[in-house]
């Protein structure tokens, strides 16, 4: 390791110790053996952090099934009133937090404050959201009767998060869930223990300044995959929200549709932009870069394969190979890099491997190289990549979380919208044009298949008022705004019979 890089290394454990003592988590969780809690910026172990065995994992999926049988009775706005404490602790956290998630997901530090933004905003949404929990009032065909929905809380909410966006899809998840009357028991990703650790702190100064949270309103599971099996194959855990590849999505759906449990899941994307021949190529450019980029090309709404139209081609694709070369990798804590570090050796193994598929199906590569001298030899810096691609093929049609932008020609619409279809997942998707009749039929029944559908912006960094999540292999599970709150409820009809007569319904006569 080189003298910068070992300078570098005492710096993040220093900052990380730092921020875990302001924001009030305990010695004892950051102590002695079990889980290791590493930094992408250095590659160095920070911490390790106590690890829930099976037995402690019961034992607290127990106290959340005690908690929500009081919780569900607290009014839905006095819940909100916990979620809005949340709030406030999220906001007086942020740079701290954002920073945490910056050494521990290697994210850039804009992007790690936004992650805590996100948090902010969904608990803001939920605060509302708790006195909005609506119920219709339905037309009925007897007389003197009433017909009703009511919604009631579902039960213990599991979360499985993954490391990218360690903390915001657990807020997504358990902001809704606490105001919808819902213990939440969290495992978050072996990768980023730290953040939980420190977003559990914060939790416990919401509750204390709230008064009488049930002991087990809020539960963190600190291991790898055997905990969020014990989650997914609990009975007493109603509905499992997961986020992670479509792997691990088939390996939990299965398992908790054999016990009849609600899912929630948010698997992979593999999410393309179409640059129609009208685009503003100034704004397709920027929207690109950002999308296919930033987060190190590691967000489940990375911008991953690219059509663009024949006629502007050879203007746009010169201007990306120029601003790929230009955006800076290296420290996500310096102000200036666009592009931290991937996350393991194995996602750079990942990305290698997918490059050279890339070459053997008659590919251009453009960058991708390791960068060596940032971080030490533990920490891996890619350049971001561009690749040429002949066809759709090969590692175009699976999900690879680098940042490798796979770019191809098309003539006629429908064929590059028949082609951004053809993949297994259906997350998010985006078209720039300014033609009118293009951006609806892009938008319509026959356009893009994907959860998110989008005009003139890239495929990520969505805002939480609307529900998150895609179709396909991306799972079908819906997050944070419109009506994702349902998710976390059950639905009763009610019917109430105010008058004398016994009429029933479709007109049956059953006279005693
Ligand atoms: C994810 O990568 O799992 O839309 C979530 C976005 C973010 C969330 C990404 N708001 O890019």
């Amino acid at each position: 390791m080189t003298e910068s890089a070992t300078l570098q290394s005492a710096g993040v454990r220093d900052e990380a110790f730092a921020i875990l003592a302001r924001l009030g988590v305990p010695e004892r969780a950051l102590a002695g053996a079990g889980l290791a809690a590493s930094s992408p910026i250095t590659g160095e172990v920070i911490t390790h952090v106590g690890a829930t065995s099976p037995a402690q994992a019961s034992v607290a999926i127990g106290r959340a099934a005690s908690a929500f049988n009081s919780w569900r009775s607290v009014p839905a706005p006095r819940r909100g009133e916990f979620v809005r404490l949340l709030a406030e602790e999220l906001r007086t956290a942020k740079d701290d937090l954002g920073l945490l998630v910056t050494l521990e997901t290697g994210k850039i530090l804009s992007e790690g404050r936004g992650e805590v933004q996100e948090m902010i905003d969904i608990c803001d949404f939920a605060v509302g959201l708790s006195r909005q929990l609506y119920g219709r009032t339905i037309a009925t065909e007897r007389a003197n009767h009433r017909m009703m929905e009511t919604w009631h809380p579902l039960g213990v909410c599991g979360v499985i998060s993954a490391f990218n966006f360690p903390v915001a899809v657990w807020s997504w998840n358990a902001a809704l869930a606490f105001v919808c009357g819902d213990p939440v028991v969290w495992k978050p990703s072996e990768k980023t223990p730290l953040t939980a650790l420190a977003t559990q702190a914060l939790l416990e100064r919401a509750a204390h300044r709230f008064g009488d949270v049930p002991a087990g309103l809020f539960e963190l599971l600190i291991g790898d995959r055997e905990l969020g099996e014990i989650l997914v194959d609990d009975r007493r855990v109603a509905v499992v929200s997961a986020t992670g590849s479509t792997a691990m999505g088939r390996a939990v759906g299965p398992r908790l549709a054999a016990r009849f449990a609600r899912a929630i899941l948010e698997l992979g994307g593999n999410n393309a932009a179409i640059v129609a021949r009208s685009a503003d190529l100034d704004l397709a450019v920027r929207a690109i870069a950002f999308a296919a980029m930033g987060t190190a090309g590691q967000r489940c709404t990375t911008l991953r394969r690219l059509f663009v139209h024949d006629s502007v081609y050879d203007r746009l694709v010169p201007r990306l190979k120029q601003v790929y070369a230009s955006a800076k990798v290296g420290d996500p804590r310096l102000a200036d890099t666009l592009i931290g570090p991937l996350i393991d050796a194995r996602a750079f193994d990942g990305m290698q491997r997918a490059l050279a598929e890339v070459r053997d199906a008659g590919g251009v590569v453009h960058g991708g190289n390791r960068i060596d001298g940032i971080g030490g030899d533990r920490a891996f810096y890619v350049c971001p990549v561009l690749c040429e691609m002949p066809d759709q093929v090969g590692p175009v049609l699976r999900e690879t979380f680098a940042p490798i932008l796979y770019v191809m020609r098309y003539r006629e619409l429908d064929e590059a919208i028949r082609l951004h279809n053809a993949v297994g997942a259906g997350l998010s998707s985006c078209i720039f044009t300014l033609d009118m009749r293009e951006a609806e039929r892009f938008l319509s029944t026959t356009g893009s298949d994907c959860g998110i559908a989008n005009v003139n912006i890239g495929p990520s960094g969505a805002e939480i008022g609307g529900a998150f999540g895609g179709e396909k292999e991306t799972g079908g599970g819906r997050e944070a705004g419109s009506d994702a709150w349902k998710a976390y409820m059950r639905r009763a009809t009610n019917t109430i019979n105010f008058g004398t007569e016994l009429p029933l319904a479709q007109g049956v006569r059953f006279d005693v």
